[in-house]
């Protein structure tokens, strides 16, 4: 890329954090001094917050980059720090998952339940085998037995490699031959949209072509039949059976903790590898410090599937170290009705919420009159997680959502930084509507240019980090050199993330989205993330795509697809007609070279599992391609609706 990335989009609202919880917060603005006095002592700080069985001899050894070790020669087991530490301190009666199934069956798991259960899946997977270092697949729907296989796993110190509950047989025997892993533990179903859907044939199939695997464990959720192997073992005959007595075993701070698949562009997934003190420590810290998490008070939920490095390191990893109460969901957001997830917020009182700008845009497309039939007052932080947050978005979150006084963290990371690497603070930060603001305490990340030189303010460019993090990826699993080439290349000496970013006047980062997808319009770099908070920003629309299309003319031009809000009259004329006013409004508030080429309305926009609007299927579209690989798509028949309507426009 020879220009900078465009800084277009201006944004002069802020909001302060309100009195009460500045006040109180966990973490102050000393933290960010502590931080730049000594990086390495303040994590150090923040590993202490764990319960090591052996100290580390040094705090860090970056001596071979960019292959790190953190907190090296201590020992520690990461299913202690969640589980056992916090019954041995009497709380062993406090709830740790709230679990609400998507029929409306609950279920209560205390410390101590949730103890005594990881106890006895750890004592069947070591009679099914299982050693440390180890492999076990884990594909199952979000019941709390997901978590209670991670942390079985986590204590014995098998490496557990999570997929999505709803991946294809190939992308889970693609995954469990490069882990080459010995178990997968499953489920017959889970409930999705208000029906069973099954997993277990899918498993089956994987299992056929893995002959690493020597067992499968099978939770029964749905009760369907299941076809029967002799590799499998239910669930309640072996774990809930297996004796309540284990003793945690120490591991290093650098064994293998997980595995999690990221697909990126290139045919093959990446097995990114985190490991057990560096990760647990960031994971844990941020816990508290962005979430202002308080164990004894909050009750906290994250909508993520356990499938996505959100819900490793923000459902099991960070609130279970922290001793937390939290909220577990296994379905959709609109089964039964679109209300379902205010619904649970005032069920539990909720206090804190964690979700993504891709959910967000949803129920701003659905109408406020869902959130205000429930009473929401219970919720004091708000977070976003997974795409860069439309200014509009951010503003409808915080005002139906947070009651327009909730601050609302937008963090940016991603599976290999492990944990959240930039985010406001909510006591500390005057936050900005779509901003992610700075990096957090004791991680250095910055905007270069082409030739990696860091960008003044006001500039805009790629966003790397320029030093070493306790939870960041290892390497990738099975292929050093891939990890090098990938993340380690682009820039001498740094980590380049794949993310475009600006900084504003003040300093404060804009995130862009992924490089590959900034468009160039005659000569003009344009990011989708701003012409896509610029159609957001228009009261008719909910949700918008925009990408690049090969143009004669201009290089590449514009195509946006845009979903209206559901009160939004848009057949006929009257879609026209918001058609013409949306190229205007564009025009109005980017410039005219952001003036799109084209604007579909469309009723729905091809998106991945983890809600990540996947852009290559729409460029297909727009250049009126035959689609490429559809295996990661939420939902295949999207596509389909928006191809015919592609069809049928001018
Ligand atoms: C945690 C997670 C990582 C990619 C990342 C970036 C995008 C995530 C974001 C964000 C803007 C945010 N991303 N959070 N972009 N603002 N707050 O999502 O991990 O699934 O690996 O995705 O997601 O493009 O590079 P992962």
């Amino acid at each position: 890329m020879s220009e900078t990335l465009a800084n277009l989009l201006q944004e002069n609202r802020r909001f302060e954090p309100p009195a009460a919880l500045a006040e109180a917060a966990n973490v102050k603005a000393d933290a960010y001094t502590e931080a730049d006095a000594d990086r390495l002592e303040f994590w150090a700080t923040q590993a202490r917050r764990l319960d090591w069985t052996k100290p580390w001899d040094r705090i860090l050894d970056w001596d071979n980059p960019p292959f790190a070790k953190w907190f090296v020669g201590g020992e520690l087991n990461v299913a202690y720090n969640c589980l056992d530490r916090h019954v041995a301190a009497g709380n062993g009666d406090k709830v740790a998952i709230h679990w609400e199934g998507e029929p409306g069956d609950t279920r209560t798991l205390t410390y101590a339940d949730l103890h005594k259960l990881t106890c006895q899946a750890a004592n069947a997977l070591t009679d099914l085998g299982v050693r440390a270092g180890d492999r076990v697949a884990i594909y199952l729907p979000m019941i709390p037995e997901a978590a209670v296989a991670m942390l079985a796993c986590a204590r014995i110190g098998a490496t557990h490699s999570v997929v999505f509950g709803g991946f294809s047989v190939d992308a889970l025997a693609g995954r469990i031959q490069d882990a080459s892993a010995k178990v997968v533990i499953t489920a017959d179903g889970g409930y999705r949209r208000g029906k069973p859907s099954a997993l277990k044939p899918t498993v089956d199939e994987a299992v056929a072509q893995s002959p690493t695997i020597e067992h499968v464990l099978v939770v029964r959720r749905t009760g369907e039949d299941v076809a029967w192997s002799d590799k499998d073992h239910w669930w309640h005959e072996t774990v809930e059976t297996a004796g309540e007595q284990h003793e945690a075993q120490p591991f290093d701070a650098e064994h293998p903790l997980f595995i999690l698949y990221t697909s990126g562009t290139t045919a093959k997934p990446k097995g990114i590898l985190h490991t057990t003190g560096g990760y647990l420590t960031q994971a844990s810290y941020t816990q508290h410090a962005v979430f202002d998490l308080k164990p004894e008070t909050d009750v906290y939920w994250c909508t993520a599937d356990i499938g996505w490095v959100t819900g490793h390191s923000y459902i099991v990893y960070g609130p279970l170290s922290n001793g937390a109460t939290q909220v577990m969901y296994e379905g959709t957001p609109d089964t039964p009705h679109k209300g379902r997830f205010w619904d649970i917020v005032d069920k539990y009182g909720v206090t804190i919420l964690y979700t993504a700008p891709t959910l967000i845009r949803t129920m701003m497309k659905w109408g406020d009159e869902f959130p205000a039939a429930a009473n929401l007052s219970s919720l004091r932080v708000l977070g976003s997680v997974g795409e860069p947050i439309n200014p509009e978005a951010w503003m409808w979150y915080r005002k139906n959502i947070g009651h327009d006084n909730t601050p609302v963290v937008d963090t940016w990371w991603q599976t290999e930084t492990g944990a959240i690497m930039i985010s406001p603070l909510p006591g500390v930060t005057a936050t900005k509507p779509g901003s992610a603001m700075r990096p957090l305490p004791g991680i250095s990340a910055d905007v270069v240019d082409d030739e990696g030189n860091s960008v003044p303010n006001g500039g805009g460019g790629f966003l790397v980090l320029r030093e070493p993090w306790p939870s960041m990826l290892r390497t990738i699993w099975g292929d050093d050199q891939r990890f090098v080439d990938t993340y380690w290349s682009r820039f001498q000496g740094m980590y380049f993330a794949g993310d475009g970013a600006k900084k504003d006047d003040d300093g404060d980062l804009w995130l862009l989205g992924r490089v590959d997808d900034v468009m160039l319009v005659s000569g003009h770099n344009i990011s989708t993330t701003e012409v896509e908070s610029a159609l957001v920003s228009h009261p008719s629309v909910a949700e918008a795509a925009v990408v690049g299309a090969t143009d004669p003319t201009t290089g590449q031009a514009i195509v946006a697809f845009t979903i209206p809000r559901g009160s939004v009259d848009s057949e006929g004329d009257a879609g026209e007609a918001l058609i013409k006013e949306l190229r205007d409004h564009v025009a109005k508030t980017l410039g005219p070279i952001a003036k799109p080429r084209q604007i579909m309305l469309v009723p729905e926009l091809p998106k991945t599992r983890s809600g990540k609007i996947m852009r290559r299927l729409l460029r297909d579209v727009a250049e009126r391609r035959s689609l490429g690989d559809v295996t990661t798509l939420q939902d295949s028949t999207v596509m389909d609706l928006i191809s015919d309507g592609m069809k049928s426009a001018k």
